[in-house]
């Protein structure tokens, strides 16, 4: 039996780099090797408010993005998180054993809800219930993520762990996988923060489907120091942030890329590391383009997604319905 692999993207702003890197690179390596399940977490993305046309294409787009990166449907169930609507049961039946103490701790929450200018809702608080039911629902052995989201894996366990404790034993405990190297890629204009799709600012991130000239312009562009040598120093953020994009598209080691750049300048590393990612994300951008004129294909492989996992999901909450004494 293979060990059950489940991750989640929510279809919000521009897929990035960061994303690719962090996340999406990895549930492609490893497919083969796990059962794969990948969610399109629309019902998270509702916990900031949405255009509902945009939010719609969106799901498309980047489920598209999933196919295009190297997700192939017969390894990996993809779906639409609203279209298992056992993920809304599990998450409220969830709520219900967790101190909101837990809750008020996730660092993801408190860093979003300074950002919310307008109400910040309810939902947001309680994202991370929800994400908790994502994983518990499949009996999810690993969660691939970036580091942003090991706090709310944790959490996960912590409630599978204390209604476990009550009920006897119905929940799995998930172990995040984070491949530390890539799992944070900074913004390009600040190296200090995590490159995200919710920044405003253009330069921040390379988007997965930027163009040649894009990517060009937001590399020249992106912050470094005033230091001349191109080595990996984690205290020179800027440009060790740009070393890993490097390292992370070519493979090579990290001493081959400092002799490569020995005694030349950042403008010179600059112009190789966007034609790195040009090139890295070409076949990509070109199996999008492919895929996003057929709408209803990616539609097909979505619906089929859905009705491979559901079985799994509504096995698993009525499990815990019979358990609590509901339903
Ligand atoms: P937002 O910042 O708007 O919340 P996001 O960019 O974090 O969005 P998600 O859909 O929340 O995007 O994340 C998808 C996956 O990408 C997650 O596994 C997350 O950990 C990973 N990820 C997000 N940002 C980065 C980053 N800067 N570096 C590496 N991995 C990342
Ligand atoms: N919160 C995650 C997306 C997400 C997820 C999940 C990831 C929702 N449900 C379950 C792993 C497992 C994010 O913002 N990246």
């Amino acid at each position: 039996m293979k060990k059950r692999v489940f991750s989640g993207i929510q279809p919000t702003g521009n897929i990035h780099i960061g994303n690719y890197l962090g996340a999406i690179r990895h549930w492609v390596a490893a497919q083969g090797e796990f059962e794969n399940i990948f969610s399109i977490v629309d019902l998270h993305a509702i916990t900031i408010p949405q255009n509902p046309k945009i939010l719609k294409t969106k799901i498309r787009e980047v489920s598209a993005l999933l196919f295009a990166a190297g997700i192939d449907p017969k390894q990996s169930a993809v779906f639409v998180q609203s279209n298992v609507t056992a993920h809304t049961e599990m998450a409220w039946i969830l709520n219900c054993f967790i101190p909101m103490g837990w809750m008020s701790g996730m660092t993801q929450f408190k860093e979003k809800s300074e950002k919310q200018k307008k109400e910040v809702s309810v939902g947001l608080f309680d994202y991370p219930a929800l994400m908790a039911a994502d994983i518990l629902l499949y009996k999810t052995d690993f969660v691939p993520v970036g580091h942003d989201q090991k706090q709310h894996v944790e959490l996960t366990r912590d409630v599978a762990q204390r209604f476990n404790s009550i009920y006897g034993d119905t929940f799995k405990f998930p172990e995040p996988i984070i491949n530390e190297i890539g799992a944070r890629i900074m913004g390009l204009d600040n190296p200090i923060k995590k490159m995200s799709k919710s920044e405003a600012l253009p330069i921040h991130a390379i988007n997965l489907l930027d163009s040649a000239d894009d990517i060009r312009s937001k590399i020249m562009k992106a912050t470094t120091d005033s230091d001349t040598e191109i080595v990996f120093d984690k205290n020179r953020k800027g440009i060790y942030n740009l070393l890993v994009i490097y390292e992370q598209f070519t493979s090579f080691k990290r001493a081959d890329i400092e002799t490569r750049f020995e005694g030349k300048g950042y403008a010179d590393f600059k112009k190789e590391l966007a034609d790195v990612i040009i090139e890295g994300l070409r076949h990509l951008q070109s199996r999008y383009l492919e895929l996003i004129i057929d709408p209803s294909y990616v539609d097909s492989l979505l619906k089929d997604g859905a009705s491979r996992v559901r079985p799994i999901a509504e096995k698993t909450l009525n499990e815990v319905k019979t358990k609590i004494g509901i339903g």
